[in-house]
């Protein structure tokens, strides 16, 4: 592994913003690793691991896993890859996600990305999505949402008091959005 310090970007936003869909073209044009925690929690239930029925429990009423379970596996796939550009989508959640990855990982971002939906779009892409994801029907999605609406806006507040919070209008075709994301890296030319 790198023995540089890494550099990492959260990709933030609502319940079908776009956030997976845009980092599979950001890992594509600038060579990111992308870490879905929402990926990550998955693969824990799917391998039947210790903390695999709390999980699924917890993604199927739409609230937050215990931090200290998604920066753990977080950690490990970070320090298990030769990269050292990080796309850490879908985390932090929560003031308290965040201030357990800065505890536990002794690290900030260097870049946050914010994709800013509508709720009606989002709920509309999630019910199209038809991947058989536990937390994809609307009872589930109405949780998500204030979930988010209750917890992620201090977060995206702090980062953009922080100046390092990139908001992204997340309303038009996937390509759209990412002309006004690939300037962001661009710009730190990588
Ligand atoms: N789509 C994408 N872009 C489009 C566009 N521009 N126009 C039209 N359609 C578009 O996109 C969603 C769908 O929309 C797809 O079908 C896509 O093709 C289409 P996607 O890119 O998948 O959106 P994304 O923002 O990634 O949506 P996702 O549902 O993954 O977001 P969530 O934040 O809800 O899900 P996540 O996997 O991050 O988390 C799931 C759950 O895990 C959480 O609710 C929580 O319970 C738990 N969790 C934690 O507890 N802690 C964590 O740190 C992370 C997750
Ligand atoms: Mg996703």
């Amino acid at each position: 592994p790198s023995k540089v310090a890494p550099f990492i970007t959260f990709v933030l936003g609502g319940p079908g913003s776009g956030k997976g869909t845009q980092c599979a073209k950001i890992v594509e044009e600038f060579g990111f690793t992308h870490i879905s925690a929402g990926d990550l929690l998955r693969r824990e239930i799917a391998s039947n691991s210790a903390y695999g029925s709390v999980i699924l429990s917890t993604i199927r009423e739409g609230k937050i896993v215990p931090s200290q379970v998604t920066v753990q596996l977080i950690r490990k796939e970070m320090e298990s890859s030769d990269n050292d550009k990080f796309l850490i989508d879908g985390f932090p959640r929560s003031e308290e996600n965040r201030e357990a990855f800065e505890q536990i990982i002794g690290r900030e971002p260097n870049v946050v990305l914010f994709f800013d939906c509508p709720e009606r779009e989002m709920v509309k892409r999630v019910l199209n999505r038809n991947q058989g994801r536990v937390d994809d029907n609307i009872d589930t999605i109405k949780k998500r949402l204030e979930i988010f609406d209750e917890l992620n806006w201090p977060v995206i507040n702090h980062y953009s008091m922080t100046g390092k919070l990139h908001k992204i209008d997340a309303v038009g075709t996937v390509d759209d959005i990412f002309e006004k994301v690939r300037p962001i890296f661009a710009a730190l030319s990588f």
